[in-house]
């Protein structure tokens, strides 16, 4: 927690809501879906506090690691650790066929009484299995059998990973109370086969730029690995496919969970907790939280509230919220949406920038009669149901913006404003994967947007943008509309002369606000879209705007590396 940090950028923010937003995130983390590989895990539940953007830290209870993990994946995710508690729970990443043998340790207060864990989907056995034969084992009694883990007890759960896919977990005792104070999680089951047509994750890279990913060929999502090792970007993927579908193939995942907290329920909590821990407190005693009604203030994506979730994965501030919800991608790569709606209500969330095409529910793939070909419908917004999961790719090409987003000036003197663009049967540049404008939308190749810009990029288009002198742009403009650090460099170094525009200039570029707030026009210069629920009470934190339910999409041209071990 960070309370002086926080109380000062929630001041601040009321003089400067979105620049403030913007500038605070000036240090982008990349995300990917970590967590924690098994088969066998050894979980607690128990409680702890959560920091949120306004300073408050809330009374909640969360399930940990009990000692060390197996392991952590995907590798080369820099940082990671797995606290006694944590928001969400640890994430399980087993594959599909492995018998899942999961410990629960209940380290909640005595008061809380039992907790358990539900596997929904899968046939769980509260004891050992062997076969199909459960020996129940254990634990006290709980919905079904003996499931729940006594204070202080243990209840292990065995389970086979029938069904490949995104999946949620949390609490069967109790569930009104103990999943609002934060009992829940994910289980991702990789599938046991991938089509050959994915490719593979690579696993010879170490440390971000190391270009460690295998040079494929006649990968289904269009080669997008080998522009990826081109640039020098790891791989960190779980798996090549979400499932054993060649139209399941993915470049990127990301994973987000969904929840809202009220905060009178958990002082309510806290307050009774501290009632039966005191001296005189009644024997026995327990909890007697009310659940409604429900006023959440907190709307939170993996635990966090914007901008907390565009800090890094395991941020050493967050010590029991270690996910983050910070996608990025390069125009043409296949996104895979891990979503899950946890808690108590429905969140619209959009995807701005493109629909999100549903492969799955609950692990189940969505086909037509065919048996092959994907059924699962286009979604405006991935509208959460509480306990329910989807798999999704996402998917952006800049096609239909009706301008060439590159920059590009066929009467330049710099190669790269020339680049060809070669349309395949789709219409897109995917010739050369080492190229700038690898997966260009062809028709609009060298369709100048600005009326007269002032940088070596087209010129007699529609739009006249305001002038840079005057205007204050957000940490991620790079200085020009256009996407790249090549196309902005061109597009912000005004009047150069030579066989090269990028160094010929020797730095003096022409657009003011580049390079002075956090960025440079060299950096990172992407599109950014506001990922956010559309309930808009959900984009503030204990109401104040901007927060909540919000994330960027962080749209990265093929030159800039992402790095997701962060
Ligand atoms: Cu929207």
């Amino acid at each position: 927690m960070k309370p002086i940090f926080k109380n000062a950028f929630l001041k601040t923010r009321r003089l400067l809501p979105l620049m403030m937003a913007v500038a605070s995130l000036a240090a982008t983390a990349h995300a990917a879906a970590p967590g924690i590989t098994g088969p066998i895990f050894n979980l607690t539940a128990a409680p702890s506090y959560l920091t949120q953007p306004d300073g408050q830290a809330i009374y909640s209870w969360g399930y940990g690691c009990n000692g060390a993990p197996t392991g952590y994946a995907p590798a080369g995710i820099s940082g990671s650790f797995c606290n006694s508690m944590q928001v969400p729970g640890p994430t399980l990443i087993v594959k599909e066929g492995d018998t899942v043998t999961v410990t629960l340790t209940n380290n909640l207060p005595a008061a809380a009484g039992n907790t358990s864990i539900l596997f929904p989907g899968f046939q769980v056995c509260a004891g050992t299995l062997s076969g199909s034969t459960c020996t129940p084992a254990g634990g006290v009694s709980g919905l079904v059998t003996q499931e729940a883990a006594a204070n202080g007890g243990t209840v292990t759960y065995q389970f086979k990973a029938t069904t490949p896919g995104t999946h949620a977990y949390y609490s069967g005792t109790q569930s009104d109370l103990q999943i609002e104070m934060g009992l829940f999680g994910a289980l991702i089951v990789l599938p046991a086969n991938t089509p050959a047509v994915c490719g593979a994750v690579a696993t010879s890279g170490s440390g971000p730029g190391s270009g460690g990913l295998p040079i494929l060929n006649g990968v289904a999502s269009g080669n997008n690995v080998a522009a990826q090792a081109y640039w020098g970007e790891n791989d960190y993927r779980l798996a090549a496919a979400a499932y054993n579908n060649t139209k399941t193939c993915y470049d990127r995942e990301y994973l987000f969970q969904f929840s809202e907290m009220d905060p009178a329920i958990h002082d309510q909590a806290l307050a009774q907790v501290q009632q039966c821990s005191a001296a005189n407190a009644p024997v026995p005693c327990s909890l007697h939280v009310p659940t409604e009604p429900y006023r959440p203030a907190y709307f939170m994506i993996n635990g966090r509230s914007m901008p907390d979730d565009m800090d890094s994965n395991y941020a050493v501030e967050y010590p029991h919220q270690p996910y983050n919800g910070n996608p990025h991608m390069h125009p043409g790569e296949m996104v895979l949406l891990r979503i899950i709606g946890q808690g108590r209500w429905q969140h619209p969330f959009h995807e701005h920038a493109n629909h999100v095409r549903i492969l799955a529910r609950d692990g189940n793939l969505i086909l037509a009669p065919d048996g092959t070909s994907l059924a699962g419908p286009a979604l405006f917004t991935t509208t959460t149901t509480p306990g329910l999961a989807m798999d999704g790719i996402f998917y952006y090409t800049g096609r239909g913006l009706n301008w060439d987003m590159y920059g590009h000036n066929p009467g330049s003197v710099d190669l790269n404003a020339k680049l060809t663009c070669t349309p395949d049967s789709e219409g897109y540049n995917t010739g050369a994967p080492t190229a700038i404008n690898y997966f260009e939308w062809c028709q609009d190749h060298n369709k100048p947007l600005q009326t007269a810009p002032f940088g070596d990029v087209a010129s007699g288009g529609p739009v006249t943008l305001p002038d840079p002198n005057i205007l204050v742009n957000g940490a991620w403009f790079g200085g020009s509309p256009y996407l790249g650090p090549d196309a902005t460099t061109r597009a912000t170094f005004g009047n150069c002369t030579g066989a090269n525009k990028t160094t010929s200039c020797g730095g003096t570029g022409t657009t003011p606000p580049s390079g002075t707030i956090a960025n440079s026009p060299t950096g990172e210069a992407g599109f950014a879209f506001m990922w956010h629920s559309h309930n808009e009470r959900e984009i503030t934190t204990n109401n104040a705007f901007p927060g909540g339910m919000m994330m960027m999409m962080l749209i990265d041209s093929r030159e800039f590396a992402i790095d997701e071990s962060k």
